[in-house]
């Protein structure tokens, strides 16, 4: 039968491409995000199935992963970043968004789909961190936690999951160009524009690929952790 994926956040950037690619391996694709439109637009193009998901919602996220029959491929993509601020600033209201769609957003997804993912008897959880979850930076604290977090979860379960058919890749990405920094920056375009500025950076496509070629090894092989940058960014950005 049909093998069959599951991507969060799937309505721009990383986790669109990601369900474009993996489409295109064969994949029945099941996309999720709060904005519809988008997600529905994309299934009609790949042939799969859009649901609305808003991964900081415990009812919406019970709602998205009760209508996914099968799963042998889930990635944890949905997250983002909120302001940049010292911590003595911080805004308190940005780091619950960052914490509950990056940390607790995968925690819910995950939780719902593992039965599934052991029942297909070769599962991959995929998590999209970021090299924030690596190293710390000034004014970035906030997302820096959150992606650590996220991390911590995702490497834990690693230990937790032993002998049971689900392998677990992390992909912690460099600068991507994608909305990420238009989200991080409220819609301000110019201010989101200059991050790239300088610099080539990573496409949505780039980390598409890697998740691909890791759902394309054999059930034996799994991927632990990868870590991609632009070539021209060594530290954290
Ligand atoms: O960003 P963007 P990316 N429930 O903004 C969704 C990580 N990363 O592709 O709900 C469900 O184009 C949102 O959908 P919508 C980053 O931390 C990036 O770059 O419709 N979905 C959209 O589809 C993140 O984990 C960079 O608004 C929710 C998607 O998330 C992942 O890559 C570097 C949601 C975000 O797409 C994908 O981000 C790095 C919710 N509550 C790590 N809230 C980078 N771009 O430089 C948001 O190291 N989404």
């Amino acid at each position: 039968s049909t093998r069959t994926a599951v991507v969060t956040g799937a309505s721009s950037g990383i986790g669109e491409a990601t369900a474009r690619e993996l489409a295109k391996q064969g994949y029945h694709v099941y996309v999720g995000a709060r904005r519809f439109d988008r997600v529905q637009r994309l299934a009609e193009e790949i042939g799969g199935t859009a649901l609305e998901l808003d991964v900081t919602s415990e009812d919406s996220v019970r709602g998205f992963t009760d209508a996914v029959e099968r799963v042998d491929v889930l990635v944890n993509n949905a997250g983002g970043a909120k302001g940049l601020a010292p911590v003595l600033e911080a805004d308190l209201d940005d780091w619950r968004w960052m914490w509950e769609t990056n940390v607790l957003g995968t925690l819910r997804v995950t939780k719902a789909l593992l039965p599934k993912l052991i029942a297909s008897g070769d599962g991959l959880i995929v998590t999209v961190t970021s090299i924030a979850a690596m190293h710390t930076y000034d004014n970035g604290a906030g997302y820096t936690s959150a992606k650590h977090a996220q991390g911590v979860l995702h490497r834990t379960l690693r230990g937790e999951l032993l002998g049971q058919p689900v392998r677990l890749t992390e992909i912690a990405p460099g600068a991507v160009e994608t909305e990420f920094s238009l989200v991080r920056f409220d819609g301000d375009a110019e201010r989101a524009a200059k991050v790239y500025e300088g610099i080539d950076p990573l496409y949505a496509e780039d980390i598409a690929q890697i998740v691909a070629f890791a759902a394309s090894r054999p059930a034996h092989v799994n991927l632990d952790t990868i870590v991609v940058k632009p070539r021209d960014q060594e530290g954290p950005g």
